[in-house]
């Protein structure tokens, strides 16, 4: 006979234990779109205790529409390399052009991310940021439908090494950090530049070269580098939000060394 207590208490054990023993972490992403779960799979690939926030009921950000809502994405050469480790299916449509499903690619990327080590907690969202010593030490999360309801619940903490923003377009991290604490960015102005007009030959370049820290222990990552660096969009080609979810693991990675 199956107890509906028991699957119930199955779910709240599991879910609690794995909760709390990621209430602190080496690093902590927010946002489980293409760069974020990029990030995350290589942060555990090197064996880094990594966590991933993200606020929507699924994982994949603007992944998943591909362009326009024709669920397909491009990706270049470097990309491919990227796609091809996991596993997903690239068609060569011309010299340095792929195209992928875009379904095929998220679900590629959170089953070998999560199965690399990284634990991914949905339906959450981080809506502030914790400092101590004017050094980024954590977040501040609520759940997504305390948020979507405006009830006014007090939030919890978790506590990271380090704290990557890779919430794309919106960059909200960097955006709470530069409302709270005003230009202390390090950015060119010390505040949030703002996304460019769309060219994706320069778009691309710009995310990777750009991806780095912004703030001490608070990194950016895809399209969030744009964002507050000042990059040009590029619309539905994803190399870029792979490979700089990639550096960015390559630079905490050393960093935590
Ligand atoms: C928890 C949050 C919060 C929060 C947001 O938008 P994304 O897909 O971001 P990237 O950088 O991985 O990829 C960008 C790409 O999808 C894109 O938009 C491109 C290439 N655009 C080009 C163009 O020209 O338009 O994912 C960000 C994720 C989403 O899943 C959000 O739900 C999540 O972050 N998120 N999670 N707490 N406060 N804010």
């Amino acid at each position: 006979m199956l107890d509906e207590i028991k699957i119930t208490k199955a779910i709240i054990e599991s879910y609690l234990k794995d909760f709390n023993k990621y209430l602190e972490s080496d690093a902590l992403i927010c946002g489980a779109g293409p760069a974020g779960l990029s990030a995350g799979y290589y942060l555990a690939k090197a064996g880094v205790k990594v966590v991933i926030l993200e606020k929507n009921l699924r994982p994949g950000g603007g992944l998943t529409g591909g362009g326009m809502m024709f669920n397909k994405i491009v990706v270049d050469e470097e990309g491919k390399e990227i796609l091809t480790e996991f596993g997903v299916s690239c068609e060569k449509y011309e010299e340095n052009y792929y195209v992928a499903c875009a379904l095929e690619t998220l679900g590629a990327l959170v089953y070998h991310t999560i199965k690399k080590g990284a634990k991914i907690f949905n339906l959450i969202t981080v809506e502030d940021l914790l400092i101590h010593n004017e050094k980024v030490s954590g977040v501040v999360i609520n759940w997504t439908s305390v948020i979507l309801a405006n009830l006014h619940i007090d939030p919890m903490t978790m506590r990271s090494k380090f704290v990557v923003d890779a919430t794309g377009h919106g960059c909200e991290l960097v955006k709470i950090l530069e409302k709270k604490m005003g230009k202390v960015l390090f950015t060119t102005t010390g505040g949030i530049i703002g996304e460019k007009l769309m060219n994706a030959e320069m778009g691309e370049k710009f995310v990777i070269e750009n991806t780095k820290e912004v703030y001490h222990n608070l990194f950016v990552c895809g399209m969030a580098v744009n964002a507050v660096f000042g990059g040009p969009r590029m619309g539905p080609i994803f190399s870029s939000m792979l490979l700089s979810g990639k550096k960015v693991a390559e630079i905490i990675k050393e960093k935590l060394k």
